[in-house]
């Protein structure tokens, strides 16, 4: 079944927003899994994104736990080759567009690519660019590439609508897990008004207050994991605002 594409553009049509939570295998374990698990069960998400830029703990097992206790569709959002589940829903299959080291750009595609048509696990090209969060982040580090400056609207521009012309079918502006500052408000809309496919924005969102302000802004999916490692129970407030979103004063 290759319907988590379909759903996302279904939804941006309805003007829906989405929310995603992001769980990293390495930073959510033992009680914080099980306190993030019992908030996902009455408050379920459109997505669970699962990966992060450097792990150790097994992608796999964690899917099937959520897979037993959540409802909600998982998404890899691998960092590495080695975060690959065929037991995923999808796969965000990540360029780092606003890099240029080629091992984020075709190098872990080529050393994935057999292994990935062999699970038939569905497959979306994502444009993934990383703009400044106001502190060094682990995609920076482990890319060894620098983000783009939060001023340089342009440059995001011109770098997300070259995803679109490369056939790509999501773009994500990341600003870095746990970044101090989110994307800016006035980058998302500057690139959501001229980008045809469905805009992801991720990074430093830690508020209700901040999730509606991307959203607001033309996000169409919001990607919160880091804060959800801190208090788990703030997950059914998000659920909330993204359900609620453009239906009703939040
Ligand atoms: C990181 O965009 C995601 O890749 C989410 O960021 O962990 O800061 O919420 P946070």
């Amino acid at each position: 079944m290759r319907n988590i594409y379909k759903k996302i553009l279904l939804k941006r049509e309805l003007k829906d927003k989405m929310l995603a939570v992001l769980i990293d295998p390495d930073k959510c374990r033992g009680s914080v899994l099980s306190s993030t698990i019992a908030a996902l069960k009455t408050n379920v998400p459109d997505f669970i994104f699962v990966g992060g830029s450097f792990t150790l703990n097994s992608v796999d097992s964690l899917i099937e736990v959520l897979r037993e206790e959540t409802k909600a569709e998982i998404i890899l959002f691998p960092g590495h080759t080695s975060q690959f589940s065929p037991k995923a829903n999808a796969l965000l299959y990540l360029s780092l567009l606003s890099g240029r080291n080629a091992e984020f750009l075709i190098g872990h595609h080529l050393n994935s690519a057999l292994m990935i048509q062999k699970s038939n696990i569905e497959v979306i090209p994502t444009g993934y660019l990383l703009i400044e969060g106001g502190k060094s982040s682990s995609v920076e580090y482990i890319s060894n590439t620098r983000p783009i400056p939060r001023e340089k609207m342009e440059i995001v521009l011109s770098t997300a609508i070259a995803a679109e012309l490369l056939g790509m079918k999501l773009v994500y502006l990341e600003a870095g897990s746990g970044a101090e500052l989110p994307v800016p408000s006035d980058m998302i809309s500057y690139v959501s008004k001229s980008l045809s496919l469905p805009l992801i924005v991720g990074g430093g969102i830690k508020t209700v207050d901040q999730l509606y302000k991307a959203f607001k802004a033309g996000a169409d999916l919001v990607v919160v994991g880091n804060i959800f490692e801190q208090e788990p129970q703030k997950i059914s407030q998000f659920v909330d605002c993204a359900r609620k979103f453009g239906k009703e004063e939040i």
